[in-house]
């Protein structure tokens, strides 16, 4: 089979964002782009001759194109074993768990995650390390820097491979081998979660709605939801997965999951809901009459999880990133472990999964995980509920409101400010950065700064300082305020701020979030001077 080498010109614009490289997917379409960024990353990769290599993808529009040119591409480049999803499909949860499970040196990841699909929506390419987890910025800043340098890639040349059949093909030199999307991942879940308990709890008519949103969880729910446990058929909605996601915006939040929540909060709720995004790799909770904030969500799975047989051992220690809310880190007091604070991007957690510092970590943006890969993992989260849910014997709302009683309640919510023009949006943060010194002390509705700063990380493991991931303002009445722009947009930039207050007393544990967080709101629009900055008078989502 004929390799060629193909010679190109770089692209400006391949500097991974928060996970992998994101853009709308016309931009991908552009002749060589895709070619250029792959090849930048097999460049990158240290061993990938002779190794093998993990291929999958959420099955967005553009998914299966691609996964034919990397395959070609992962042949020229001395890959020698590549595993592909049946269809193109892996999840991010599932992709991880098979780099581990069969010693990959690494896998690629076809997904701009919860971000919408179609031909006019995004895609997205990242590349997960050995360990199953997202390359971090030492790496993705090596592609780059390769990708604005690359003179030619290498491909062969070959009919496509029938992805729709399982079991093994030559590829030049490769064996590519199309493998069952969910079987490992479901066996791993098994050695986690309490199968027996959960079916029972089926069997005693427990009821439940999980929405895949149209997106990649659908077949993994149906297998292990409605299959392996035994779950009434029709538990699994919106299973299939679709290259547009049915016209979903696959993120699971209270605004686009609008379907679940409408249901969760009528008369016929079932007595548990549950959602995951376009990728499989965020989670959202709802109780019957409540939404369960992910951040409320990593603290009730900390407090609990030595209930599935997979954690009965307790846990070492628990992560965050910085704008999650500060509940989980009341849990690892109260069980003396340590509780870490990380920036915003789960590689942030992988040094810490590997060096064992860490079995459960989270973030505010539906991502929560452990130690048994090295993503977020949304189904996972889900089955790791309904453990609890069935040791515990009540229901799910109690559960919650019991953990605030025990913990107090962290109220929370998240505005962001979207497709703002990017200049503007640097320059509401430059102006914050400008007056951090001279906050502290001042009033804002009502509220005292005690403290303010820019949130830099030292990695404990490996020391490596990453600076500038944020600015925190802290006030005297237990509340905080965070700005920071997002990582994964992919026009204009997205301002987030995310705000919290702490309320100790369970006489108030009852109050609309919007009500007791309005000061904080208040006060972190002056202080930001967000309607200035952005023009706008009210954020575009609130979650
Ligand atoms: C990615 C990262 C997460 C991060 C999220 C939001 O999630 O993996 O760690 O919290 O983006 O990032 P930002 O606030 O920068 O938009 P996903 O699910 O999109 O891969």
């Amino acid at each position: 089979m004929v390799t060629n080498r193909v010679p190109t010109t770089p692209f400006s614009d391949q500097r991974p964002g928060t996970s992998g490289l994101r853009k709308k997917v016309t931009v991908f379409q552009q002749p060589r782009y895709v070619e250029n960024f792959i090849q930048a990353v097999f460049d990158t990769v240290e061993g990938a001759q002779g190794a093998t290599l993990v291929i999958g993808g959420d099955g967005r529009f553009f998914n299966e194109t691609v996964i034919q040119t990397a395959l070609k591409m992962a042949a020229a480049n001395g890959f020698s074993r590549i595993l592909v999803g049946q269809n193109g499909l892996l999840s991010t949860p599932a992709a991880s768990c098979i780099i581990r499970k069969y010693k990959a040196v690494g896998g690629l990841v076809l997904s701009a995650s919860h971000n919408p699909g179609g031909p006019d929506g995004d895609f997205g390419i990242k590349f997960n390390m050995a360990h199953g987890g997202p390359a971090p910025e030492t790496f993705t800043e090596a592609v780059f820097k390769r990708a604005s340098g690359i003179s030619e890639y290498k491909i062969i040349e070959a009919s496509d491979v029938d992805l729709g059949r399982l079991g093994e093909t030559r590829l030049g030199d490769a064996t590519v081998q199309v493998i069952d999307s969910v079987e490992d991942y479901a066996e791993l879940m098994e050695t986690l979660i309490d199968f027996d308990r959960v079916s029972r709890l089926f069997r005693s008519g427990f009821r439940m709605r999980f929405d895949a949103l149209s997106a990649v969880t659908g077949p993994y729910a149906k297998a292990i939801l409605e299959g392996r446990l035994g779950a009434p058929a029709g538990t699994v909605v919106n299973g299939e997965p679709k290259p547009d996601f049915g016209g979903h915006h696959p993120d699971p939040n209270p605004v686009h999951a609008h379907d679940l929540m409408d249901l969760m909060h009528g008369p016929d709720a079932p007595d548990f809901g549950a959602a995951s995004d376009g990728d499989g790799d965020r989670n959202m909770i709802v109780a019957p009459g409540l939404f369960v904030t992910p951040s409320d969500s990593l603290a009730i799975l900390t407090a609990h999880a030595h209930l599935a047989p997979g954690y009965s051992r307790g846990l070492a220690g628990v992560a965050r990133s910085m704008p999650t809310s500060r509940a989980a880190d009341r849990v690892a007091a109260k069980l003396g472990i340590k509780a870490y604070e990380t920036p915003t991007g789960w590689k942030f957690f992988a040094n810490l999964l590997d060096a064992g510092l860490i079995t459960l970590c989270g973030e505010e943006s539906a991502g929560t995980g452990s130690d048994h890969i090295r993503e977020k993992d949304g189904l996972w989260a889900v089955l790791l509920w309904l453990n609890i849910l069935a040791a515990l014997e009540k229901p799910a709302d109690q559960i919650v409101r019991d953990h605030w009683a025990a913990f107090g309640r962290d109220y929370y919510s998240r505005h962001d400010y979207e497709d703002l023009e990017t200049k503007a949006a640097n320059d509401l943060m430059d102006n914050l950065r400008g007056k951090l010194s001279k906050l502290p002390g001042q009033q804002f509705a009502g509220l005292t700064v005690a403290g303010c700063d820019d949130f830099s990380y030292t990695d404990p493991v490996d020391g490596s300082v990453t600076p500038r991931q944020g600015v925190r303002i802290l006030f005297e009445e237990d509340a905080r305020a965070v700005f920071r722009l997002s990582g994964t947009g992919t026009s204009g930039a997205t301002l987030r701020v995310y705000m919290e207050r702490f309320e100790p007393d369970p006489n108030r544990h009852s109050l609309p979030t919007a009500e007791v967080l309005a000061p904080v709101v208040a006060a972190a629009n002056a202080i930001a001077e967000i309607s200035h900055y952005t023009g706008l008078e009210a954020p575009t989502v609130i979650t």
